[in-house]
């Protein structure tokens, strides 16, 4: 990942300097974009890979090929915060989940995966040549090799190295909380409270550790991907939500595609974009049914709901975009035929 200020100069260079300024770029107030194909993807990162992704989206191409190549760029940024690159495990090593599902509704999940580069391309491998959803672990691993993926080196990024060294003084046996810049507990720099410990990374960034991406193609069709290398710092085995189809990820052809981040086992909890999909098919527009859902979070919650953070991003058959957190500070990408840019999403609370 990338920080908001590094951000802002490299998109000075590219000529995307008013990224965040309203109204100079085409989305209606219900969030129609102009035309199709469109591609949106979570956190700041989702700039650079729907860019990868709108290779093949811009040139006609299937929305599949374009979320698989989209989230591969993610994969492939060491320091981000998706990939071998990313934070590991309270042990020390890198383990990591992605999904994948297409228009047809054919899905492919990899979790627990360790030294392998793209586990987003080793999951559609799952969708199209075994007769499974799900492989994990070992397993996945052993599948991957077997369908030439090279096993990659096991060794922690330099700025893998430094968080991991930083989170070792105090090593504290809880889950860390995913995405939580805004919490007031946070901004005091106090330590967390309740079953989550807000952390900052060692270069100062929050962690985000996922990249979810759907997509609309040119004829309409609809695909997603989601890969993650989890919480950072999780106990030894932990799978959150992204790998599990319905709960990271979602499309329905008929209805559009939904993705998640954030507290993945809150996620999980409501069958989060599943959930999403289910409300737009019943009429209501992305950004409601990211709403209705993450108020459903927020309701199981009760007063934990402060400390955790989950966001929710949707399109409709409409070409209609919308998204939702529970905290302030969650933003996605999007990218279609007349714009590029940041948009930053509505909350229920700051
Ligand atoms: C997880 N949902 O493993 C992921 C984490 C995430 O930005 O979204 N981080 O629970």
């Amino acid at each position: 990942m990338i920080n908001r200020r590094k951000f802002i100069r490299a998109s000075a260079f590219t000529g995307f300097a008013s990224l965040f300024t309203k109204g100079a770029w085409s989305m209606d107030e219900t969030g129609t974009v102009k035309g199709k194909p469109v591609v949106i993807s979570t956190w700041d990162a989702g700039i650079r890979a729907n860019n990868a992704a709108w290779e093949i989206l811009g040139n006609g191409g299937r929305a599949l090929d374009a979320v698989e190549k989209g989230v591969m760029q993610t994969e492939s940024e060491q320091n981000c915060c998706v990939g071998l690159g990313a934070n590991p495990d309270r042990d020390g090593f890198v383990t990591l989940d992605a999904c994948i599902m297409d228009e047809f509704s054919n899905c492919g999940s990899v979790a627990f995966l360790e030294r392998i580069k793209h586990p987003i391309a080793v999951a559609r491998r799952v969708m199209e040549k075994t007769p499974h959803v799900m492989l994990v672990g070992s397993g996945a691993q052993q599948f991957a090799v077997a369908e030439g993926f090279p096993l990659e080196e096991q060794k922690l990024s330099p700025n893998a190295q430094k968080n991991y060294e930083n989170w070792l003084k105090t090593s504290e046996y809880k889950p860390p909380a995913i995405n939580v810049e805004n919490l007031p507990v946070v901004q005091k720099g106090k330590q967390g409270h309740g079953p989550f410990a807000p952390y900052k990374l060692a270069n100062g960034e929050w962690n985000h550790d996922t990249i979810g991406m759907v997509a609309m193609d040119t004829n309409g069709n609809f695909s997603g991907s989601c890969t993650t290398s989890g919480a950072g710092f999780k106990m030894r085995g932990r799978l959150g939500d992204s790998p599990v189809i319905g709960a990271g990820l979602f499309v329905d052809n008929e209805v559009g595609a939904c993705t998640a981040t954030g507290q993945g086992e809150d996620v999980i909890r409501v069958a989060g974009s599943h959930s999403v999909v289910e409300l737009m098919r019943q009429g209501l527009s992305p950004e409601v049914a990211c709403k209705k859902i993450i108020e459903r979070i927020v309701k199981i919650k009760g007063a934990k709901a402060k400390e955790i953070q989950v966001a929710f991003l949707a399109v409709n058959k409409k070409g209609q975009v919308g998204a939702y957190s529970i905290h302030k500070g969650f933003e996605y990408a999007i990218r279609t035929n007349e714009m590029e840019k940041m948009v930053k999403a509505k909350s229920i609370m700051d």
